[in-house]
């Protein structure tokens, strides 16, 4: 058995304004199928084989910088696309959103925390909101680390992430990260996360 690429259910530029076909592209056809292709080279004939993706990120320290590097991107862009799936709500609802303002005292300064999260990692990385139990976090993580791993900082289960490396924003936003992050914000599909959040 090996990783499969899941398909992109929408179309390359379906994400425009916020995020232009091109990085979509590129991102989804190269960066994340390439993730993809390395883990599988990584996992392949070793005890890893058969193990869910979660599993392995779950014992990730004593595994290799190639399945730590390429396990976490093959999880984290699984996330990411399906959490900019067009359409849903495009704000949290319900539990979710009750959950939130318990954590965050309100919405919006849920979204002020994850935007410095993701605006101030330094160099490549990702930014995330975090169940962990009953309890809603924010953190961010380097290189294609997150939250599942056990070498992270702040563990639990994400339930939406972003990536800052430049490859995902650079072409329309070059340096201006803090735009690309705004424009992410207005795409997140609330329902799928609230998905997430109810797994
Ligand atoms: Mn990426």
């Amino acid at each position: 058995m090996s990783f499969e690429l899941p398909k992109l259910n929408y179309s390359y530029s379906a994400l425009e304004p916020y995020i232009d076909a091109q990085t979509v592209e590129v991102h989804y056809s190269k960066h994340h199928q390439g993730y993809t292709n390395n883990l599988n080279n990584a996992v392949g004939g070793s005890e890893l084989e058969g193990k869910t993706i979660e599993e392995i990120l779950n014992g990730v320290s004593a595994q290799s910088v190639a399945v730590r590097n390429n396990g976490g991107g093959f999880y984290n862009h699984n996330l990411y696309w399906d959490v900019l799936t067009p359409g849903g709500a495009n704000r949290p609802e319900g539990d979710l959103l009750k959950a939130i303002e318990n954590d965050f005292g309100s919405f919006d300064q849920f979204v002020d925390n994850f935007a410095k999260a993701a605006a101030t990692r330094f160099g490549s990385g990702w930014a995330w909101l975090v169940k962990q139990g009953d309890k809603l976090v924010v953190s961010s993580t380097p290189n294609q680390d997150n939250p599942l791993m056990d070498v992270a900082d702040v563990q639990g289960t994400p339930v939406l992430g972003i990536d800052v490396w430049e490859h995902a924003y650079y072409l329309k936003y070059q340096n201006r990260r803090p735009e690309y992050i705004n424009a992410f914000m207005q795409a997140v599909n609330w329902d799928i996360v609230n998905d997430y959040y109810k797994k």
